[in-house]
């Protein structure tokens, strides 16, 4: 006999989020024993289950087990009373019957996790980061980047982008400088994507709108609190545009609905980390130069570096923003051509300056954007003034040769943002597994 699955599966207990639900029944759910809490006579016994943690209580009279056969971290399936109770953030209780316990933990984990904040180094939340995650705040950090993907992806579809999956094995570097990774490559000296700069753009020719959400790789030396050596970058591309206010008329707009999308599905994780979303009415827009004056005539500061921000002046300058407009957020547009990449298109009034722009979020640049160029030869112009060996790029020129749209797009660093958000200072507090210059475990 052959045994055919068609799919069907049915929950075998009860859904935390159904509990409500069951007032007066008694159920069956499973999870894992985050605390125990002995008291006089009974004890408060936390289940962590996949979003929620439950309030259990054990009482000698109704359980018909010891309570010294439940164990913190233990994985059980419990039978119990769903009891309303006032006193309960939920409202309710479960109180146990009786427990299977499906799994022991073999130690005990060396590092508390369930208490209200996990109090220890940043180096020993990473090195534990297995056990660390469990912990109910920690957890949440990662379900509100959920929440922010999926907000974005939600937004993007509804505005006719087509998710895509590029390579992240590649041939060449996009962004330039030195901070790449190179791997051998069955004989062949190859790279780890920066960004799926090269691949958007192509598949612009094709679907008009793209955005893929995906790990890029940077060999970044520094050790700082904004620079990962692996990110998730959320980029998207779109095709057709009038100019590059377009782009960040629709981050804008995106950034909204994720806001949005947060308020209406994350509202436990937000309560708990207590932040503060952040409003995105109108976004202020100011010019690189412009910018770089008005920081150093409000902070009395000397500009050391007319083609770059310091870390500081973003930070000044957002607060200079948000006390002008009330805005968190901040475009700086018209960057310098010599610190942008060779496919920024440039100004028509000044080739010095680039029709792109970064977003500043609570002091930090979260996303880079803007214009492309898309004639066949003035891309290959611009390479051969930065005298670039065109040949090894003749694959990523194929698109220009053979027509491309006005087009442009940006890539948002999805940590970076998490992190701004969360009012976290290390980026690596908002990625679950970092790597960095020190770090390729766990
Ligand atoms: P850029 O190199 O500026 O632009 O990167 C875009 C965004 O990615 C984030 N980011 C990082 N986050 C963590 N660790 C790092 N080492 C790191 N480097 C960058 C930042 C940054 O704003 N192809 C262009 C985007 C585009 O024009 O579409 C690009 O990759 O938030």
């Amino acid at each position: 006999m052959i045994k055919l699955l068609n799919g069907e599966r049915k929950e075998a207990t009860v859904l935390p989020e159904n509990l409500k639900e069951h007032i007066g029944e008694q159920i069956q759910i499973h999870g894992s024993i985050y605390k125990i809490r002995k008291m006089r006579g009974f004890a408060f016994v936390l289940l962590r289950t996949a979003r929620q943690v439950v309030q259990c209580i054990y009482s000698e009279e109704q359980a018909k087990f010891l309570l010294e056969e439940l164990q913190e971290e233990s994985c059980v399936k419990l039978s119990a009373e769903v009891a309303a109770e006032e006193r309960s953030h939920t409202g309710y209780e479960l109180r146990l019957i009786s427990v299977e316990v499906l799994s022991k933990p073999e130690e005990a984990s060396p590092i508390v996790i369930n208490n209200k904040l996990v109090d220890t180094s940043l180096e020993n939340l990473l090195n534990y980061r297995p056990v660390t995650l469990r912990n109910e705040k920690e957890r949440a950090i990662f379900k509100i980047q959920e929440g922010i993907t999926f907000g974005i992806r939600k937004f993007l579809q509804e505005n006719r982008f087509t998710e895509i999956h590029t390579p992240k094995i590649v041939y060449s570097g996009a962004e330039g400088g030195a901070n790449i990774f190179r791997i051998g490559y069955f004989g062949k000296e190859a790279y780890l994507a920066q960004s799926p700069q090269f691949y958007k753009q192509m598949m612009v020719g094709v679907y008009e709108r793209v955005f893929e959400i995906a790990p890029v790789f940077r060999a970044e030396k520094h050790d700082t609190s904004r620079h990962l050596n692996e990110y998730t970058s959320v980029d998207f591309e779109m095709g057709y545009i009038d100019s590059f206010e377009e782009i960040m008329q629709t981050e804008t707009a995106m950034l909204r609905a994720v806001m949005e999308y947060l308020e209406a599905y994350y509202t436990p994780e937000l309560e708990l980390l207590s932040v503060k979303l952040p409003k995105v009415a109108g976004i202020p827009v100011i010019r690189f130069v412009e910018a770089k004056e008005l920081v150093a005539k409000e902070y009395h500061r000397e500009i050391k570096d007319y083609e770059d921000f310091e870390p500081e002046e973003e930070k000044l300058l957002c607060e200079i923003m948000e006390n002008k407009t009330g805005s968190e957020f901040v475009f700086v547009t018209h960057y310098p051509s010599k610190k942008r990449p060779f496919y920024a298109m440039e100004s028509a009034e000044n080739p010095e300056e680039t029709e792109s722009f970064d977003l500043l979020f609570r002091g930090l640049e979260i996303t880079t954007g803007g214009q492309r160029i898309h004639s066949y030869r003035e891309q290959l112009e611009k390479m051969k003034r930065r005298e670039m060996n065109v040949e090894l790029f003749e694959s990523y020129l194929m698109m220009h040769k053979y027509g491309m749209p006005p087009h442009g797009g940006l890539g948002l660093g999805l940590e970076r943002f998490t992190s701004r958000l969360l009012g976290q200072e290390n980026v690596r507090r908002a990625t679950l597994f970092p790597r960095d210059t020190g770090r390729l475990e766990p």
